[in-house]
C-alpha cells in the first residue's frame, strides 16, 4: 500500500566551518532519509546572527514530501546534526549545523520535544525569507514586513 505523504518544511542553519558546504550537504542528506524526498530547495542566504553571537550564518529552507511522522522526522534531522559534528554547548551557541522542523502539513503540535509550527519562526527573517522563496503561500506580506530590519543577503 502507498504511504500517505505530508509536505513539511525544514530550516537549515550553520555558522561554523564551511557553513555553505554544510548546508548543501545537509540538503542532500535530508533527501536520502527513508520515505522522504526533497521537493524544493531555497537559495542560500547570508544572515546576521539573531539572539546569538559569532560569525554570520548561512541559512536556507527545504520543502520535503515525507511519510515519516513528525517526531521521527525530527529525530532523523537531529541525527544528521550529530553527524555534522554538532555540539550542544549552550542555547544559540554557534553551530556546524542546525535543522529545525518549521511546518508539517497543517499540524499544530505543542510538546517539550516538538512544537509545530516552530515557535520562533515568525520573528526571524532567516526563516521567513527562504520559506517565502519556495512556499509563498505559507508566508504573508505582513510577516515579512515585521522582520524587514534584519540583515539577510541572498547568495
Ligand atoms: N524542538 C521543539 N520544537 C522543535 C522544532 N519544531 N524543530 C526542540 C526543531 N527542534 C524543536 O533545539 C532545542 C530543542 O528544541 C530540541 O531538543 C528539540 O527537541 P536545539 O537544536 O537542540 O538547540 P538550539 O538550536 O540552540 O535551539 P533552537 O530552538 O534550534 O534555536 P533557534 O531558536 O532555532 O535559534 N541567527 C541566524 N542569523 N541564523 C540562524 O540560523 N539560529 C539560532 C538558533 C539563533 N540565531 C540565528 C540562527
Ligand atoms: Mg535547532
Amino acid at each position: 500500500m502507498r504511504k500517505e505523504c505530508v509536505t513539511a518544511y525544514v530550516a537549515l542553519g550553520a555558522n561554523l566551518g564551511d557553513a555553505a558546504a554544510s548546508v548543501r550537504q545537509a540538503m542532500d542528506a535530508i533527501g536520502s532519509l527513508a520515505d522522504t524526498k526533497v521537493t524544493r530547495r531555497s537559495s542560500l542566504y547570508r544572515t546576521a546572527p539573531v539572539d546569538a553571537s559569532g560569525p554570520d550564518y548561512i541559512n536556507a529552507v527545504v520543502e520535503v514530501s515525507t511519510a515519516l511522522p513528525a517526531p521521527l522526522l525530527l529525530q532523523q534531522l537531529q541525527q544528521l546534526e550529530q553527524g555534522a559534528g554538532r555540539e550542544r554547548s549552550y542555547r544559540n551557541a554557534p553551530r556546524t549545523l542546525d535543522l529545525d522542523l518549521l511546518l508539517y502539513g497543517d499540524a499544530q503540535l505543542q510538546g517539550p520535544a516538538l512544537t509545530i509550527p516552530h515557535p520562533r519562526m515568525a520573528a526571524r527573517a532567516f526563516v521567513l525569507v527562504p520559506l517565502a522563496e519556495i512556499a509563498p503561500q505559507r508566508v504573508s506580506a505582513a510577516q515579512l514586513r515585521r522582520v524587514s530590519a534584519q540583515a539577510i543577503q541572498r547568495l
